[in-house]
């Protein structure tokens, strides 16, 4: 087929709504901005288990330490599914760690900021994991096959890690007046970065348009990021906690909040490599991946020698 005719057949199904398959014929442009889309967000999955990871020794019962293990354990194997799907575009999983490890490829921005007590895993659940909900429900529905299909298992699980952190959030805002007090704190430190995690304004946004268009994104970061704010302000308010935003006010005619501004400036200077953790989370990665060095050998030797056995 000449190439007029395979655009026309990619833009018909894109049309019509079905999914584009690994072996489909796409336009190389849709190919980059998946593999830059998927694999940024196995890398977020992968880099988000270390703010967590600080608190499983430090976790306050049996039963949080279960849960956060679990919850940890969950974002590993996203992780995994997440760099499969992108697999599947023709990068190997070594390209991809490579362009994380050099700093080429970004990962969410939110994860470059400390966990510095323990109501920061109750906000990560609620407000991380929730933020992620919001956005990754329409990543079920993005126009590449094996994408879509790894989003519908991934979001099962972070639905439950919402519910644990909002937990969390419950019990201490119920708490002593230090607890309560720890809880706020955490909200105060995590809601800005929350809502910076939907990505800059669609204004802003260089990728927003075309990939609406290509239905990659079915909704675009405003939008996204509104929702989440409608639906997290009631959250916060049924717990007795206060968003930290002077300017939040219901806005009858909209039926929706109206808030503050965010503050771009931190924003850019995070996912630039500047904000308070990118230096360290790095640096885990790296040497973590040193560390495994050998885990990878002695696989690829086993696999190598159950190959030799089968040909023999
Ligand atoms: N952080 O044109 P835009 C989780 C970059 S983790 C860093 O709007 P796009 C969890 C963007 O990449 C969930 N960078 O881009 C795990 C682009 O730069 P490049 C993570 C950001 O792609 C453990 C530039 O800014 N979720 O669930 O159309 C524990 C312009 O942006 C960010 C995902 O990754 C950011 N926040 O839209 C707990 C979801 N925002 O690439 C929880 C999948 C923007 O041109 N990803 N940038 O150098 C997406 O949906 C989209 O990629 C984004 C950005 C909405 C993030």
């Amino acid at each position: 087929m000449d190439l007029l005719k395979l655009q026309e057949s990619f833009d018909a199904k894109i049309e019509k709504g079905d999914c584009i398959e690994p072996k489909d014929w796409m336009p190389d442009d849709y190919r980059k901005t998946l593999i830059r889309q998927i694999s940024q967000h196995a890398h977020s999955e992968i880099v988000g288990m270390l703010p967590e990871g600080n608190w499983i020794t430090r976790a306050p019962s049996l039963r949080r330490k279960m849960v956060l293990l679990a919850k940890v354990q969950d974002e590993g194997g996203h992780g995994l599914y997440l760099y499969s799907a992108a697999e599947t575009m023709g990068i190997s999983r070594d390209e991809m760690i490579e362009q994380l490890h050099s700093g080429k490829a970004k990962y969410s921005s939110i994860f470059n900021y400390p966990t510095l007590t323990w109501a920061d895993i109750g906000a990560i659940g609620w407000l991380v994991d929730g933020a992620a909900i919001m956005n990754q429900v329409m990543l079920q529905r993005t126009s590449y096959g094996p994408y879509a299909r790894a989003m519908v298992r991934i979001c099962k699980e972070e639905s439950f890690h919402q519910r644990q952190g909002y937990e969390i959030m419950s019990v201490l805002a119920a708490g002593t007046h230090e607890q309560k007090a720890m809880a706020q704190d955490a909200l105060n430190r995590w809601w800005w970065p929350s809502l910076m995690m939907f990505g800059p304004p669609d204004a802003d946004s260089p990728h927003t348009a075309q990939s609406v268009r290509w239905k990659i994104k079915r909704e675009t970061n405003d939008e996204l990021r509104n929702k989440f704010v409608d639906r997290t302000v009631p959250q916060a308010e049924f717990i007795g906690l206060k968003v930290p935003d002077k300017d939040l006010k219901w806005n009858e005619a909209k039926q929706g909040y109206d808030w503050g501004k965010i503050n771009w400036d931190e924003f850019y200077n995070v996912i630039k490599g500047n904000g308070p953790c990118n230096k360290e989370r790095l640096e885990a990665r790296r040497k973590a991946h040193e560390n495994g060095a050998w885990v990878r050998e002695a696989a690829a030797a086993y696999a190598a020698k159950q190959q030799q056995k089968a040909a023999a």
